[in-house]
């Protein structure tokens, strides 16, 4: 996380929630002049002790800088907010959870008013912010320039991964890696479920044999992209849909037979299922992606 000495080491930020507020930590402690800016001016106080300057409105806490961090609860609350600064030649730079159509509008919204805009997605959660090894990271799209003007400042808190000029590609990837998340924690649910009843399993037991067979699987990403890349959806094939579709009963049976609901099991089996009637036995699973296209 080193600092070019060319770029200005003061910034606004707008947003003292959990986040906003380790964020505003790590430049604090990186000798960042920052001005903070929050709704409620209660959180302000404690970084006003580390050597924060409080701004009084978002407005002021925007004319102090060139460099404007939003860090909301969602891009309704960035328009609110920023509904009487003037941004005439700012660069905004938003860490606030989007769309990616709101980040394409809130891109046009500030190009409307003369700022440059770069939108974000934070992968991490506050204790992992300022804390260089986490694997903390934050996805940028939008204005190339600012990205470069800026990196040193934006690589204090986090690491950086500029995605594209599309000012949408950021929140894209935001919410394609979530979506990944939450499937698995749905198989992890299902995985407990599974075994809650039985007195002689311990789930601190469990929790081993399923995190490592999770991670062996997540192989198949590449495996995946591969397929999706060649238009192959049969190359490198280990484990066929039809071997896998006949497999549902058993794991189906199994919840039956312990007292689960499979009700997070079946709608990929029943996907899966509807690609092999298709008659794509042969292939895995990725051409479940393409059914999922509207
Ligand atoms: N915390 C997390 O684990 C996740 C990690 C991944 C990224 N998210 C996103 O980060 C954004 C901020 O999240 P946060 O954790 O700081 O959220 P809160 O603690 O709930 O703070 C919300 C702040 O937003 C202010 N705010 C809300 N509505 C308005 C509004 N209409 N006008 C102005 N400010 C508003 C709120 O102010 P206040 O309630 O203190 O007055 C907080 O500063 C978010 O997009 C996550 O999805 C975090």
């Amino acid at each position: 996380m080193a600092v070019n000495s060319a770029e200005p080491r003061s910034l606004a930020l707008l947003g003292l929630g959990a986040m906003g507020t380790a964020l505003a930590h790590a430049w604090l402690a990186a000798g960042y002049q920052l001005t903070v800016w929050n709704r409620t001016a209660a959180r302000a106080e404690p970084l006003a002790a580390e050597g924060a300057r409080v701004a009084a409105t978002a407005a002021e806490a925007v004319a102090s800088a060139d460099l404007v961090v939003l860090c909301l609860l969602d891009d309704a609350s960035v328009g609110d907010t920023l509904a009487d600064a003037d941004l005439s030649g700012k660069d905004l730079v938003n860490l606030t959870t989007g769309t990616p159509d709101e980040g394409r509008a809130r891109a046009e919204w500030a190009r409307a008013r003369g700022a440059r805009f770069l939108d974000a997605g934070i992968m991490a959660v506050p204790p992992m912010i300022g804390v260089p090894g986490s694997g903390g990271y934050v996805f940028y799209s939008g204005s190339r320039e600012v990205f470069e003007a800026h990196r040193d400042t934006l690589a204090v808190p986090a690491g950086t991964t500029y995605v594209g000029e599309d000012p949408g590609y950021a929140a894209l990837h935001d919410v394609a890696l979530l979506s990944g998340m939450y499937g698995m924690f749905a198989g992890i649910t299902h995985a407990f479920a599974l075994i809650r009843k039985e007195k002689d399993i311990d789930p601190r037991d469990f929790a081993p044999l399923l995190a490592n067979w999770l991670v062996a699987m997540t192989i198949g990403v590449h495996g995946t992209a591969e397929q999706l890349h060649s238009g192959d959806y049969t190359q490198g094939v280990v484990s066929n849909l039809a071997m896998q579709v006949a497999g549902t009963s058993t794991l189906l049976a199994t919840a039956e037979q312990q007292g689960v609901s499979p009700e997070l099991l079946t709608p990929f089996m029943d996907l899966m299922r509807r690609r092999l009637d298709q008659g794509h036995g042969d292939e895995g699973t990725t051409g479940v992606v393409d059914l999922l296209l509207r």
